[in-house]
């Protein structure tokens, strides 16, 4: 097993990590304007998760990433990929994050090398297995209401994270699900060392100071 970085060093990447696809933005162009003024507002790492009804396939597909890796590429933020583990070795990409329903992590864990993986995780023993896997850090939640993932689970709260941090989980971790920089501060205070929003950036009239303000919010604590 392999791992990418030192938990240090991951934990770097993860105090605001935006997540969106075209369907979050309503397109391309919007997208890539969106992951722009994120970038400038200072999130840390970058998740495409193109998925849902008119997501984008094959030669769109590629192209979309290809130019979201270039962006984050120059600010120096981690790219990482939702699923799609042929998408991310063919754009380079610096990682890939699992669900529990998609493939195995230590089969992906195998087929990306030294890269960046990310496991979404709902209970100590699935946390427990991702370790195990070789995830380099886990996602957890929902921490509030969501409305950007149809088929997501019962709301967990921070709660969550405080039953993880006590199980003796140690790895980088961040929360998710309905984040805002109003309720940020509480899931970096209950253990996570970051927070991972969609909505919050993605659906903001202006996404680069709603990304300062969850940064701010998110590393109240940790900083
Ligand atoms: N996984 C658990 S909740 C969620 C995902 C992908 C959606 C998060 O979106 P939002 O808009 O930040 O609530
Ligand atoms: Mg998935």
């Amino acid at each position: 097993m392999s791992r990418a970085l030192p938990p240090a060093a991951v934990r770097r990447m993860l105090p605001l990590y935006f997540v969106a696809g075209t369907g979050n933005t309503g397109g391309e162009l919007a997208l890539l304007r969106t992951l722009a003024a994120a970038l400038e507002g200072g999130i840390s790492a970058f998740q495409l998760r193109e998925k849902g009804p008119g997501a984008l396939l094959g030669r769109a597909r590629f192209a979309l990433a290809l130019g979201l890796r270039e962006q984050c590429r120059r600010r120096g933020v981690p790219f990482i990929v939702n699923d799609d583990v042929e998408l991310a070795l063919a754009v380079e990409a610096d990682g890939v994050h699992v669900g529990q329903e998609d493939a195995p992590a230590a089969e992906v864990r195998r087929r990306l090398g030294a890269r960046l993986l990310g496991v979404s995780v709902h209970t100590v023993d699935e946390a427990r297995r991702a370790a195990a896997a070789g995830a380099d850090y886990i996602g957890c939640g929902p921490m509030y209401a969501t409305a950007s993932k149809p088929d997501a689970r019962a709301v967990a709260g921070p709660a969550l994270v405080r039953q993880l941090r006590a199980a003796g989980i140690t790895l980088p971790l961040v929360g998710i699900g309905g984040i805002t920089s109003e309720n940020a501060a509480s899931v970096t205070a209950a253990g996570a060392d970051g927070v991972a929003v969609i909505s919050a950036i993605s659906g903001a009239s202006d996404p680069r100071a709603a990304a300062v303000l969850l940064k701010q919010a998110a590393m109240s604590i940790n900083s």
